[in-house]
């Protein structure tokens, strides 16, 4: 179905002159002869596939050209024959030039004129960057884009482009709204495949390269992946998405050692438990050659970690990483770590505060197949945050970035919330780590310091529901976030219009409309939550829906600490807690400082009265409200906006998104009466404009 397909419809192209052309060229796919393994071959697959449906076209795959257009499809090495064989021409040279240090995951493409021929040159760094050109050719092809003149070389920025599945074995998923598990079943890991292939296909058609398939929490099954017992399980699906270039990780449990392996400790620095690591590690390496690593989440939320032994975060990734040291894997150690057992009467603790002190002093004590995973934000994954301070400080550690493509605290896939421009927020932010211009991007993508290993991961957003995602629009999000990460350069706009091209095809009235309202719906959806980045104020445990207090007085540290006199967390050097101050000094002095606080991040920051004005001259309480109307508002808009895609849209997908678009209608409006009622009645300051606020 086209729910299904996603992004990748391969729709029929209609256009009759695209038609001939592409026609000629894909009816001939020439490959070459150096990289003949599983990835070229899915590469050769896709090719096929796209050709049948977009051009009813049967491909002839030879490694000879059989007529004078085609599309030609290789390695560096088998390039530089073919340039050889062809003789000097026009664009040889650059296309030597292109070629020389391409990265394995890199591609070029190339429309060429050689004497009676016309083809276009497709040549990957290695199977991989093949793989990712097809997938870049057929994007244009989508999107109906003239080939002559094509001149396109392209390497990935990050290194790791990963995601994390927080998938259980029996079927849930840990902050999943878009039904069960595509990978479990009862306590058992799916022998259907075909979903999964699907989904190797739609990650690696963005470029993902890793994944690791279940939850950060590890449960009593999950922890026995690792075991002969289950391993064989695991070596399936690993297989499924080796095909498309993506390594398979394993999120672990600290405790495995005692739980799985009969021992009495998981003290890393116990010789039985680097031993038992060792071996278990050695069994892995001997079902998945390729297997990627670990992904660990320890001490965190009840889980286990080296602080039961009185051992630091470097002793317990040190022990994975000399274990996995010697098959080329890494470990990928989780910063989420914080006390979740808070009292909020005591305003010294501060949970944002919490990975950099518990991290930075580490620097330079991580082996260097460790890599550290930072959430964007301090405190987790709320509408807006400002960036973590950690980012740039570790500057002897390898870091990467996590973002949540899940939409726990931004609508949970019943509201449309396009996620790419608040990830592009904090991959801009400057954190002067190296002086001015060392952004977020620089720091994870290893070119600021140099680190072995860095990238970036994200909390995969898909179930078994029909279109993966549980609301069609949030497909956007898992788009959005494998194109960005290859370039952070890319604009969120772009990305929109890319992703709506491919999913509803190029009529110019459904693109516009769709990515109208992607792009409106980051700013709206925040407009009728918490305001000024206070955050949370949602149902405990659930995170959907509005409850001001819900979490106010709980052990979790996240406060609003909103009295009759004001509202927001004050978390200067001054007077707070001391959180501003973890930033470069240029940042710092910026938070620090009312009058230099940009605005939306006040009530991170700040405590202040209610009556007190930001630059854009209102008071905190009107600004509450104002945003409160105004953004029930919109979001009535969204719906009509998409009322005009009726007949445009295929029904399925038309009415599917309506639906949601009509909760979210309602439930905004919901949102708008309990914080403005709430604040009302706190303040007893009544709405400049007059508006009934009940
Ligand atoms: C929070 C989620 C929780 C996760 C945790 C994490 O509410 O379910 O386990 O993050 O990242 O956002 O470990």
């Amino acid at each position: 179905s086209t729910l299904y397909k996603a992004w990748l419809q391969y729709s029929e192209v209609k256009n009759p002159a695209s038609r001939v052309t592409y026609t000629k060229l894909l009816g001939n796919v020439v490959v070459g002869v150096e990289a003949t393994d599983d990835v070229m071959d899915a590469a050769i697959e896709e090719l096929a596939l796209a050709s049948a449906t977009m051009l009813g076209l049967t491909s002839q795959v030879t490694t000879e050209p059989t007529g004078a257009s085609y599309v030609r499809i290789g390695t560096v090495t088998d390039a530089m024959d073919w340039l050889e064989l062809a003789g000097d021409h026009e664009s040889s040279a650059s296309i030597k030039q292109d070629l020389k240090g391409l990265s394995t995951e890199g591609f070029v493409l190339r429309q060429i004129v050689e004497k009676q021929d016309s083809y276009v040159l497709l040549i990957g760094g290695s199977s991989k960057g093949v793989l990712y050109g097809v997938f870049h050719l057929l994007r244009l092809i989508a999107k109906g884009v003239e080939l002559e003149g094509l001149e396109i070389r392209e390497e990935p920025t990050n290194q790791l482009r990963m995601i994390n599945q927080w998938d259980n074995a029996d079927g849930s998923i840990e902050r999943g709204y878009a039904g069960t598990s595509i990978f479990y079943h009862n306590g058992e890991i799916t022998e259907h495949l075909a979903r999964i292939k699907d989904y190797a296909r739609m990650l690696a058609s963005v470029g993902i390269n890793s994944i690791a398939i279940n939850n950060v929490n590890v449960h009593e099954v999950e922890t026995r992946f690792i075991t002969p017992e289950l391993l064989p399980d695991v070596a399936r699906v690993a297989g499924v998405f080796r095909e498309y270039g993506i390594s398979l990780f394993l999120s672990v449990n600290f405790a495995a050692p005692m739980q799985v392996g009969g021992l009495t400790t998981a003290d890393p620095l116990d010789e039985g438990v680097r031993l038992w690591w060792r071996n278990t590690t050695d069994t892995i390496y001997r079902s998945i050659p390729d297997f990627g690593g670990f992904l660990v989440k320890a001490d965190s939320e009840h889980r286990p970690g080296p602080f039961t032994y009185d051992r630091d975060h470097a002793d317990g990734a040190n022990v994975l990483a000399e274990a996995l040291e010697p098959h080329g894997g890494i470990v990928i150690w989780r910063c989420f770590v914080y006390n979740c057992m808070q009292d909020w009467r005591d305003r010294s603790t501060d949970r944002a505060r919490a990975a950099y002190d518990h991290f930075k002093p580490l620097d330079g004590k991580f082996k260097d197949n460790v890599l550290l995973q930072i959430k964007n934000g301090p405190m987790d994954f709320q509408v807006r945050e400002p960036a973590s301070p950690l980012f740039g400080t570790m500057k002897q550690t390898n870091q990467m970035l996590e973002f949540q493509i899940t939409q726990e605290y931004t609508g949970q896939q019943r509201h449309v919330c396009y996620l790419v421009p608040q990830w592009k927020e904090v991959l801009d932010f400057d954190t002067h780590a190296n002086g001015q211009g060392t952004e977020v991007k620089r720091v994870v993508d290893g070119s600021v310091f140099s680190m072995k290993y860095s990238g970036i991961a994200a909390v995969s957003n898909i179930g078994n529901d029909e279109n993966w995602t549980g609301h069609t629009l949030a497909q956007a999000n898992l788009y959005g976030y494998g194109r960005l990460i290859w370039n952070p350069e890319c604009s969120s706009e772009d990305i929109a219009e890319e992703w709506a091209r491919l999913t509803f095809g190029n009529d110019d009235q459904v693109v516009g409309i769709v990515c109208g309202i992607l792009m409106k719906s980051w700013p709206i959806y925040e407009s009728y939550t918490a305001p000024l980045s206070v955050g949370w104020m949602v149902t405990p445990h659930y995170h959907y829906g509005p409850d001001i207090d819900g979490y106010e007085y709980s052990r979790w540290g996240t406060y609003h600490f909103a009295d009759r006199d004001g509202i927001g967390v004050d978390r200067t050097l001054a007077t707070g807690t001391g959180y501003a101050a973890q930033y470069f000094p240029e940042n710092a002095a910026m938070y620090e400082s009312i009058e230099s606080c940009p605005d939306e991040l006040l009530l991170f920051f700040h405590h202040l009265p209610y009556s007190h004005q930001l630059d854009s001259g209102k008071t905190v309480i009107q600004h509450i409200y104002d945003t409160h109307f105004a953004g029930a508002e919109e979001a009535k808009q969204l719906q009509k906006a998409w009322s005009e895609l009726e007949g445009k849209v295929d029904a399925e997908r038309y009415t599917q998104v309506s639906e949601r678009l009509d909760e979210q209608a309602e439930h905004a409006h919901h949102w708008r009466d309990v914080i403005n009622t709430y604040f009302y009645r706190k303040s007893g300051v009544s709405d400049a404009a007059g508006r009934t606020i009940y």
